[in-house]
């Protein structure tokens, strides 16, 4: 009887597995024309190998009941190599805590399948309780370097608080993306640092970090905005100065905090910058996403920046273990100048959009920016509006 059982989901699992890990993705229409969203999301809980989640062996799990149960994937941090599209995705188990996994798909859009085993993070002298939301960066040092929030207790919290904790930037780094080497975490002095990425080359002769300097774990506090430091090695990471690139500002959809997504896209006008936003609403915060353009040479200096966002949460996206985010720290550009963008919908499962390095381009080029008051963005409306006036019979 207990066999039966055992048999009997064993088929269904598998076969319901199979079917989801085959499942095609289709491009959507976009009606922005930037990007275009996909059918399916490249990740859910339910993609995670069953050889993570059931004992398989029929004497001790005779029922064949998920042992070990998965919550969420989401948050990943992306890289192109040796031809496979690999997410470093932020698998979050049922028990809260999170670790990072390698996802491996040959199209980037679809077809995504976990290595064998979640990825065996090297501990510092204090271990992490959580880590979460990896940014990969391709140094021109020849390594790749993971950075991710690393999430410990609040030492100084008062006795019975058992939530204050301490975000720091950890950093490790890998050949393979199989065997990680750790770095102790980065040093700052502006408080706790989530949302850290590494950028891709020396400036000055040092390893560069965007930061995102904060007060408290939740507030930002005084801090807050897209910061940039640089450290003289990587072995003993530590920014001393750190200027502000991406103020959160007023009354727009970074008015609470924003913080960096992956590690920037060079293009021959700049660098293309990827960040989340988020701002207060009744129903809570809500995380939109948003492309900004830095200088080529200076790529702390903000060049173009879009009026408000690129991707906010949308129908089912908005629904989830954290409703209303949309949240990015992994993009892939191909050598065709493709672009896979990953997002995260309510920190509960990843999606891709497709877009190219022209059409991001354009879009930082030639869409108005944000000035920040009403009237001055209806004047911004209307001189397109003026602009259009010859173009009206193009809509007859
Ligand atoms: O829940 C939304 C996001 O909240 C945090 O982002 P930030 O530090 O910018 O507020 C992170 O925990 C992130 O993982 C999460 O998606």
């Amino acid at each position: 009887m207990k066999t039966n059982i055992f048999q009997q989901r064993l088929l269904a699992l598998k076969t319901k597995h199979a079917e989801l890990l085959a499942q095609k993705n289709t491009p959507l229409f976009s009606e922005n024309g930037i990007y275009q969203r996909h059918l399916n999301p490249v990740l859910t809980r339910n993609h995670i190998p069953l050889h993570w989640r059931y004992d398989l062996n029929a004497s001790t799990n005779p029922f064949l009941m998920e042992r070990i149960g998965f919550n969420a994937t989401f948050n990943a941090g992306a890289i192109k190599f040796n031809g496979k599209y690999l997410l470093a995705v932020r698998v979050e188990g049922n028990d809260r805590k999170s670790f990072f996994a390698i996802a491996e798909s040959n199209n980037g859009v679809d077809g995504f399948r976990f290595w064998d085993k979640p990825i065996v993070l090297p501990q510092t002298e204090v271990p992490d309780t959580n880590v979460y939301d990896m940014r990969l960066t391709q140094h021109d040092d020849g390594w790749i370097y993971g950075v991710f929030c690393t999430e410990r207790k609040d030492p100084s919290a008062p006795k019975g608080d058992t939530s204050s904790a301490v975000a720091a930037a950890g950093i490790a780094r890998t050949k393979d993306l199989k065997n990680w080497e750790r770095m102790p975490d980065l040093i700052s002095t502006t408080g706790q640092q989530r949302n850290v990425v590494l950028f891709p080359h020396l400036v000055e002769g040092k390893y560069a970090f965007y930061t995102r300097p904060q007060d408290g774990f939740i507030d930002t506090g005084k801090g807050g905005g897209i910061g940039f430091g640089l450290s003289d090695t990587i072995e003993k990471p530590e920014v001393k100065e750190e200027l502000i690139v991406d103020a959160k500002t007023y009354h727009t959809i970074y008015e609470v905090k924003n913080g960096l997504g992956p590690a920037p896209i060079k293009t021959e006008k700049g660098w293309l910058q990827l960040a989340h936003g988020v701002r207060n609403t009744a129903a809570g915060l809500r995380y939109t996403l948003y492309v900004f353009m830095t200088d080529l040479e200076k790529p702390w200096l903000v060049t173009h920046k879009p009026h408000g966002h690129l991707i906010a949460p949308l129908q089912s996206e908005r629904l989830g273990d954290v409703s209303n985010v949309v949240f990015s720290n992994g993009w892939i550009a191909d050598d065709d100048g493709k672009i896979f963008l990953y997002y995260a919908s309510s920190d509960t499962r990843l999606h891709v959009a497709a877009t190219t390095v022209a059409q991001l381009v354009d879009y930082c080029l030639n869409s108005p920016q944000d000035r920040l008051h009403s009237h001055l963005n209806v004047e911004t409306i209307n001189q397109l509006v003026d602009a259009n006036k010859a173009f009206m019979h193009l809509l007859d």
